[in-house]
This record gives structure tokens, C-alpha cells and sequence, in this order.
């Protein structure tokens, strides 16, 4: 990516499916890099802070990656009874992360990112975002995830895919099998945290995906949050359990004691994430088990 800084005509577009386009004007290039597995890109935008993007497609920008982050992993540890142990797959620029730890009776994270160069980057040019890399419960591991479950041997509370799009790296980590490595990672109590696309554009995908986590979860839903940052502006993640229900065993009690200074999760949100519109119950109701609204 070129330097911006006297270009002040400079967009960043990502187009979407071929056919519609989301874009951010852009002040200039803060950092450029390939990896073995893809190109990796922060850009400091007019309007959204600077712009995580792997292989041109938009990972987060620093004005709403609070929301997905603070989402994909309050939505689980206050749904577990007891969350100590916990796996992410991918979120290698840190996001998933600090929100998980933030959470004092959490004992244990592994992170398995397979792009050193996503965490090197956001460690440099996204110090907000990438805060808990030095948090001594952290564990790295620059690898593979899905070799990584299917080599088993630690059980988690919790799991997070925190996934980029089905392209590229990430695309094992829309398939049967590693959903099925997974399941075994897993404590007999505990959730499983997909990052499942937009409900708007990508249904066959999360058709495709959500069958096969229906056959090997008791429970199985998925909730729903704004973005400013992906095309649609409504994105979703996937909620598999083996019986704990997301608002039935929600524990709001402990989130209120908690005292977390958090800017979009809250218990209302918590449960108004679940209440799905009539989109997707056609494209995914069936799948899907209800949740007491
Ligand atoms: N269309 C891009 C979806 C990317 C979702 N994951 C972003 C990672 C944020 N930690």
C-alpha cells in the first residue's frame, strides 16, 4: 500500500462478493507486510482510527472493534458457571483476547494464531487492541489451529474461533472436522464461540457451517451485533453448548459484580443479542434452538 500522507483523495475500498464495496478514506499507510500466509496492512483512516486489513479484507478498525471483541468473549464467560481455561483460534491481533482476560477468574488462555506477522504488526501499530499479549495466563503459539485441536490433549471451558473470512488461512476453520477436533477440546459444560459472517450476505455459508456444528451440539444458536467495519453492518457468531442455554444460565449477577467498564456488552444487550429477525430464522431456524426471550 502506498504512502497516503499527501494523497488526500485516497480511499480504501473492500469489495464484497463482487458486488458491493465498503469504504474508508484513508489519511496514509502505517504499516505493509506479506506473510507466508497473506498480506497483512494498517492503515490509519480519516474516520475510523487506524484499519487492521488481511489480504485487503477489513480484520477491525479501532472506532467499533470493542463491539465485536467485547461480543465474542463476555457472550460465553458469563454464560459458563466457572470459566478458567480458555482457547482462541486465530484473533491474532489481540482483541479477543484482552476482553477474556479481563476476566479475573480466568486462569488460562491459549492463543493459536498461525500469522506471526498479524500479531507483530498489531503489537507495533495497534497497542490498544493487541493490550494483553504480556498477561502472564497468556500462552502463544504461533501455529496451526486446526492441527492444533486435532492434536487434542488440553481440555478448555471455553473456545473462540476468532476467525477471518472462509478464504485463504482460515477457510479449515469453517469444516466438519475441525469443528468435531474441537468439540473434543471441550469440558463437558463447555461453549463454543464461532465468528459465523453476515447473516445478509453469507446464509449458505452459515447453513453450511451451523449443520455441522448441529451434529455434534446438544445446543446450538447464534446472536447478532452491529459493525461499522464489515459489509452489512449486521454480523453474527455461532453459540454451541452441550446444554448450557446463552440466556437461561446467563449469569447477569456476576457481570453486574464484575464492574467491567465495558462500551457495548451489557446484560440487556447480552440478551437482545439472541432475538433473532425473521431472515434468519427462515435461512437458519431451523438449525437453531430457542432461546427463552
Ligand atoms: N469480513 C471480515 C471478518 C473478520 C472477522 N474477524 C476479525 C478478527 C477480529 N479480532
Amino acid at each position: 500500500m502506498n504512502d497516503a500522507a499527501n494523497r488526500p483523495d485516497l480511499w480504501l475500498r473492500e469489495v464484497h462478493q463482487d458486488a458491493v464495496a465498503l469504504g474508508f478514506r484513508v489519511v496514509r499507510s502505517v504499516f505493509s507486510g506479506r506473510s507466508d500466509h497473506q498480506q497483512v496492512d494498517v492503515v490509519e483512516t480519516v474516520a475510523h482510527g487506524r484499519v487492521l486489513l488481511n489480504d485487503g479484507i477489513v480484520m477491525l478498525s479501532e472506532r467499533d472493534e470493542f463491539v465485536y471483541h467485547e461480543m465474542i468473549a463476555h457472550v460465553p464467560l458469563f454464560v459458563h458457571p466457572a470459566p478458567r481455561r480458555v482457547l482462541i483460534i486465530g484473533g491474532g491481533d489481540g482483541g479477543a483476547a484482552r476482553e477474556v482476560l479481563r476476566h479475573r477468574d480466568v486462569e488460562r488462555v491459549v492463543m493459536v494464531e498461525i500469522d506471526a506477522l498479524v500479531i507483530e504488526a498489531c503489537r507495533r501499530h495497534l497497542p490498544k487492541v493487541a493490550a494483553a499479549f504480556d498477561d502472564p495466563r497468556l500462552e502463544l503459539i504461533i501455529g496451526d489451529g486446526v492441527a492444533y485441536a486435532a492434536a487434542g490433549g488440553e481440555t478448555f471451558d471455553v473456545v473462540i474461533v476468532d476467525s477471518s473470512d472462509p478464504v485463504g488461512p482460515a477457510r479449515p476453520l469453517f469444516d466438519a472436522g475441525f469443528y468435531r477436533s474441537v468439540a473434543n477440546l471441550l469440558a463437558d459444560d463447555g461453549i463454543l464461540v464461532t465468528q459465523a459472517e453476515s447473516p445478509f450476505y453469507d446464509a449458505s455459508l452459515q447453513q453450511r457451517m451451523l449443520a455441522h456444528q448441529r451434529s455434534l451440539f446438544p445446543r446450538l444458536h447464534l446472536y447478532l451485533f452491529p459493525t461499522l467495519s464489515y459489509p452489512g453492518g449486521l454480523w453474527s457468531f455461532g453459540f454451541a453448548s452441550r446444554g448450557l442455554c446463552p440466556v437461561a444460565d446467563f449469569d447477569a449477577r456476576r457481570l453486574d459484580a464484575a464492574g467491567l467498564a465495558l462500551r457495548y456488552y451489557n446484560a440487556a444487550v447480552h440478551r437482545a443479542a439472541f432475538a433473532l429477525p425473521g431472515l434468519v430464522l427462515e435461512s437458519l431456524g431451523g438449525l437453531l434452538d430457542p432461546v427463552p426471550l
